[in-house]
């Protein structure tokens, strides 16, 4: 009998991922008539938005400033329905793009990219997905996303439950029925925080275990009516500029004054207005100083906390929310709809995993050093291994045979953030610049595409950094973040902390969007300096 030999795809350009990253580099190669391919190894397209189906999951981001700006068409379009778009609809809209674009035949499902090894001889990655699958391609683009190497607790047990278990990022496609379920929730992060409202509007019972309270701020979410469709799509170019101009490539910019140069009763009416406003403005547009002032963070923290003391009703119960061990803005703030009021229900409880430890997961639900817990459904909402956690996962080897993982032992090691020495031709879209990731992302795609094409016209073979510029630019990016302590310092996945032996680095750029923007101009302008181009 004759043996199935394993597909192989010769490529110019393997893209991996089909996320909101990849799907704009696929595009953006095909425009410019280079040949590429996206191995993804969901069953479809969307990435985060594929992956993420948990009840609640939606953006924190204004949906207007989060769709694609590359193409006036679509965003003409396409209505976003919601302020802050939920899954369901961000998944379609990224179908949408897919057919629109006639991007399927250039995309394989189920494709799990297992494992890249540079060849230098012949100048080609040669990639392997985990079912067999390969592809010879002379560039690699990363579009893995930021979080999508989820975090399982390393709990004694975990895996001996014997009810439905899942992490939240693998929510199951077919719907839950957690309608009168004993549930248990381990984790109080951005997801859980979304997840848990939805969750106790009909659960039996709902056991949260909270290692380390946030400070959550009101979504504040609306529908954006058919009326309003044209108004806002005539505002998209001035709605892009300013995302291009602000930090973080959002609507809102910092308060250009210090908390200090206020008196009390202004900086509580600004704290007020910010409040009450839709969004991430109660975090990116206030003072300036909350992200270098300790003191000044401090003050707004408070001011945080009394909201939660002001929703919740038991007072034991509200301190346990309160977060007290880091600064407001040290860990992402979630964004939340009727979060701290499903604490004042009958069915709720908050477990303080620091007064009364997990031991360990049984099979009929969790035990604690205090407490023995019976779950029909137990839900982890324990994050991410984030940036770096989907490339060090798989075996990446380039020159020499060093793996990522090596290479960014100490944190990740790029120059542009878009390239490593030591892996030519091997580009990271990762959109890892704190930012907006739609924002980053298409300056990122947009560099990168750009730099292909270049390298076709000009009959270059490979491009690589050197140790030299990579360590410049990885001195350049550690002074621009000691500028924000408050954001660098923190345990949280932002700095590699939440995952136990990972060494701490603030994982993105810390220039923010215009700057990134700026950079690889610069650099394209200049022949790509600091790149060295072989033919
Ligand atoms: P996060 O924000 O990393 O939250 C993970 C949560 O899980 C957080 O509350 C952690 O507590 C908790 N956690 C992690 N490990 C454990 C163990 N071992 N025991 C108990 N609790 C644990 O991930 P999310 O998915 O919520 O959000 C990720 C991003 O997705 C978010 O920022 C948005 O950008 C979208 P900890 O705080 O570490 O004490």
């Amino acid at each position: 009998m004759a043996s199935q030999s394993p597909t192989v795809d010769e490529v110019e350009v393997l893209v991996i991922g089909a996320g909101v990253t990849g799907l704009y580099q696929l595009q953006k190669l095909r425009a410019l008539g280079i040949d590429a391919k996206i191995y993804e190894a969901g069953g479809g397209v969307g990435g985060t938005w594929y992956w993420n189906r948990y009840p609640g999951c939606r953006f924190d981001s204004e949906s207007y400033t989060y769709g694609y700006s590359f193409s006036e068409e679509l965003m003409q379009e396409w209505d976003w329905k919601e302020q802050f778009s939920g899954q369901p609809e961000n998944e379609r809209y990224l179908n949408f793009v897919a057919d629109k674009f006639e991007l399927r035949p250039h995309i394989v499902h189920d494709a799990k990219v297992t494992s890249c090894v540079w060849d230098e001889e012949a100048k080609r990655w040669n990639v392997t997905t985990a079912d067999g699958r390969r592809a010879h391609a002379k560039f690699v683009v990363a579009a893995v996303g930021l979080l999508s190497a989820n975090y399982m607790p390393d709990i004694p047990g975990v895996g001996d439950f014997a009810g439905k278990s899942f992490h939240t990022s693998r929510w199951p496609k077919e719907p839950v029925d957690y309608a009168g379920k004993r549930v248990g929730i381990i984790g109080t992060g951005a997801t859980a925080v979304q997840l848990i409202p939805e969750l106790a509007k009909t659960v039996g019972t709902l056991t949260v275990f909270q290692r380390t309270p946030n400070y959550c701020a009101p979504l504040r979410n609306k529908p954006i009516t058919p009326e309003e469709q044209p108004a806002l799509k005539a505002r998209y170019a001035e709605i892009l500029d300013k995302c291009k101009k602000s930090f973080v490539g959002f609507l809102h910019e910092p308060d250009p004054r210090s908390m200090f140069s206020v008196s009390k009763a202004e900086r509580e009416a600004f704290f007020e207005e910010i409040w009450s406003e839709p969004g991430f403005r109660k975090w990116f547009g206030n003072f300036y100083d909350i992200f270098s002032s300790y003191e000044a963070n401090e003050i707004y923290a408070e001011f945080v906390r009394n909201k939660i003391r002001a929703r919740v009703k038991d007072p034991a119960v509200a301190e346990r929310l309160c977060p007290k061990d880091h600064p407001f803005g040290a860990k992402r703030i979630p964004l939340e709809t009727g979060y701290y009021e499903v604490y004042n229900q009958p069915n709720v409880r908050l477990i303080d995993i620091k007064e009364t430890p997990i031991e360990r997961i049984t099979k009929n639900g969790v035990k604690t050093s205090a407490e023995e817990f019976e779950f029909d459904i137990l839900i982890y909402a324990t994050g991410f291994d984030a940036i770096t956690g989907e490339l060090t996962r798989m075996e990446l080897r380039g020159e020499g045979g060093q793996t990522m993982k090596e290479a960014w032992a100490d944190g990740p090691r790029t120059y542009l953030s878009l390239l490593t020495a030591g892996f030519p031709n091997l580009f990271v879209a990762n959109g890892a610049v704190f930012c907006n990731v739609p924002r980053c992302a298409e300056t990122a795609v947009d560099w990168i595409s750009d730099a292909i094409a270049y390298m076709r016209d000009h009959g270059i073979e490979k491009m690589s950094t050197t140790t030299e510029a990579q360590d410049a630019w990885v001195k350049h990016n550690d002074e621009l973040a000691s500028a924000f302590p408050v954001l660098t310092d923190g345990k949280s996945w932002f700095t590699g902390a939440n995952i136990p032996g990972k060494k701490r680095a603030f994982l993105f750029y810390a220039g923010g969007n215009a700057m990134f923007k700026q950079k690889c101009d610069e650099v394209a302008s200049k022949g790509y300096e600091g790149f060295v181009l072989e033919r």
